[in-house]
């Protein structure tokens, strides 16, 4: 299998973990999706043959003597869930699952897209304030998050055992972070991020870890 991958995407970065937590091997890609100055490898006339949507991540792998690419990280996660059963990233018990699936669209579709930085190159050129736009719409979708996870015991974000809804909270957090989004109202969530910074598929998953990005751009970027 292989995985065109970006270390600072926070959707690669969820499959990424997925990997890591299944311990699938996978053959790395980088795609440089970041709007810095530089090379932009998405933006290359190869890079759209693999993903029309020139995003990442996309995961590859050969079935049948067919080539097969599919994009979107929820869509990559739960063919990784059928073919790698273990560890279970969805619950088995319906509600339970649904929930999971809950918290999964909050961040995929509530939050991610609204500060992907496609959108904010555009929310800058409309004459808008991106790193503003950023944080209004991170906060808003956390403290649901946040609300709907206080139910739970915890120590992950729906209970005891860690599932898909962590595995997409931990790399919009880090993105929180980034646009400066306060996460002192957010206990639930900070409890979750601690106990997945436990396990060691989500240390490995990390943008600092990513060392053959480390070696081509340094580890700001
Ligand atoms: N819904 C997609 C989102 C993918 C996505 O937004 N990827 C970002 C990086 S996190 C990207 O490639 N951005 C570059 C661009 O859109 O130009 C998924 O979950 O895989």
């Amino acid at each position: 299998m292989r995985l065109y991958d970006f270390p600072r995407s926070s959707s690669a970065w969820r499959v990424r973990v997925g990997i890591a937590l299944k311990r699938v091997e996978v053959e790395r890609v980088l795609v440089d999706v970041s709007r810095g100055a530089g090379a932009l490898d998405q933006e290359r006339p190869a890079y759209a043959e693999i993903n029309p949507a020139r995003q990442v991540p996309v995961l590859e792998w050969r079935e049948r003597g067919e080539l097969v690419r599919l994009g979107q990280s929820v869509a990559i996660l739960e063919y990784l869930e059928q073919r790698f059963p273990e560890p279970a990233l969805l619950p088995a018990d319906a509600r339970a699952r649904a929930r999971v699936r809950e918290l999964v669209e909050l961040i995929n579709a509530g939050v991610q897209p609204l500060q992907n930085n496609y959108v904010l190159a555009q929310v800058e050129a409309a004459g808008g304030a991106p790193r503003d736009w950023a944080r209004h719409f991170i906060g808003r979708g956390l403290g649901a998050l946040e609300a709907i996870a206080k139910a739970s015991s915890g120590p992950f974000l729906t209970g005891a055992s860690v599932t898909l809804a962590d595995v997409f909270l931990v790399p919009q957090l880090f993105n929180a972070r980034l646009y400066d989004v306060s996460l002192d109202a957010l206990p639930r969530l900070r409890e979750a991020e601690a106990a997945c910074a436990a396990l060691p598929a989500f240390v490995s998953a990390r943008p600092e870890n990513q060392h053959d990005y480390v070696a081509r751009f340094g580890v700001a970027r």
